[in-house]
């Protein structure tokens, strides 16, 4: 191949730096393009959404989505292989990833755009990395950014005076889950990194270590898990020993019993809104009521994707996999709606462009 893979996304950003550490471990050659306005028109045109991170391919092929493009780079690059060869450790991986990158979202969202000094230091972050161009005053582009940021990802994702406490809950838990976790062994599963630390790492590494408000509750509350996306950061295929778990460790269990409770519910109510036609729903998430928040398509996809993952162990290992969903209360969740119907990747595109664009696609 003549040219580089490029990856196009900030240094700020949540998803861009999940497939950053992802290109970096696997050793992957790649040049990062920050973005600007006009390249995200262009890769809008291209991958049929507007968001960050996307990967060109050097035969000019353009990708988009996080887990799909990790999953075909997987398939060219297959050693060592970050989804498990294990078929319950992979399941769990999938769960994992999936369950940490779309749950922490919120709190990472709200950690960074509710509080000032936050919304001041990252506005100027943006305007500076992906702004600088357009022709206005500093000052009005940091205003105009705080605005769309906290009324989009905040106030309109149903963060309140009511649901505040809870939304930061998520975010302490999950330090108090994985501190024991990290301090015992380098990676989630094991030795070498896999889709669950990925997964993590998208709101660990570029919100809660590196946000002000977020990063002093990490460093002092969970300082093993500050060393883990460090870790993960600096880690190279070549120089990490090889070396997963040989089954799911119990201590993963209140992880999952917080996707049973929180996660999957969500999931099941976000896709019944989707086939009602709904682009806004109220979910009661472990009894706090949300209000008005946005329906997403992709998430009636990421829960059909996970049926999926659940089909698709393979009969021998299926009892094992259905013990500890069960166990943990994540199982009735997973299977509560029989067929999702996203209609997300129709074509079974993904992460290639030529997939139906709707327009609740735009949150996620
Ligand atoms: N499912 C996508 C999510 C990508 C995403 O939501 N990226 C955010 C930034 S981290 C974005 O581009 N948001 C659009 C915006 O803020 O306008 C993935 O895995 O890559």
């Amino acid at each position: 191949m003549a040219s580089k893979i490029k990856l196009y996304g900030s240094r700020i950003s949540y998803y861009t730096g999940k497939m950053e550490g992802y290109l970096q471990y696997k050793e992957i050659p790649h040049d990062f393009v920050v973005l600007n306005p006009n390249l995200i028109r262009m890769l809008k045109a291209k991958t049929g959404a507007a968001q960050m991170p996307a990967v060109e391919l050097p035969d000019g092929r353009f990708m988009t989505d996080t887990t799909p493009m990790i999953a075909w780079f997987e398939k060219e690059y297959p050693e060592p292989a970050v989804i498990p060869h294990d078929p319950v450790l992979r399941f769990f991986s999938h769960l994992l990833e999936d369950y940490a990158e779309e749950w922490l979202w919120r709190p990472a969202m709200h950690y960074r755009w509710s509080y000032k000094s936050d919304r001041l230091h990252l506005s100027r972050k943006i305007v500076d990395e992906l702004m600088a161009e357009v022709p206005a005053p500093d000052f009005l582009k940091r205003a105009l950014i705080r605005r769309r940021q906290l009324g989009e990802y905040v106030r309109r994702d149903g963060v309140d005076a009511n649901t505040w406490d809870h939304v930061e809950a998520i975010y302490l838990k999950t330090l108090d889950r994985l501190e024991p976790i990290f301090n015992s062994r380098p990676f989630i599963l094991g030795e070498q990194p896999t889709l669950a630390d990925f997964g993590f790492f998208a709101p660990m590494f570029r919100h809660f270590s590196q946000d002000p408000t977020a990063s002093d509750i990490m460093r002092l509350r969970a300082p093993g898990v500050f060393a883990w996306q460090a870790r993960l950061w600096n880690a190279t295929a070549s120089t990490t020993p090889n070396g997963q778990l040989s089954e799911l460790p119990a201590d993963l269990n209140p992880i999952l019993k917080d996707a049973g409770t929180g996660y999957l519910p969500y999931l099941n109510a976000n896709a019944n809104a989707w086939q009602q036609g709904l682009e806004r729903f109220d979910p009661v998430i472990q009894g706090v009521q949300y209000c008005n928040v946005p329906v997403s398509q992709y998430r009636v996809w990421c829960l059909e994707q996970l049926q999926e993952h659940a089909r698709a162990v393979p009969e021998e290992h299926k009892a094992a996999v259905k013990n500890i969903l069960d166990a943990q209360g994540c199982w009735a969740p997973l299977f509560e709606l029989k067929t999702p119907g996203s209609r997300y990747d129709e074509g079974s595109e993904a992460p290639f462009r030529g997939r139906k664009v709707h327009y609740q696609n735009r949150r996620r």
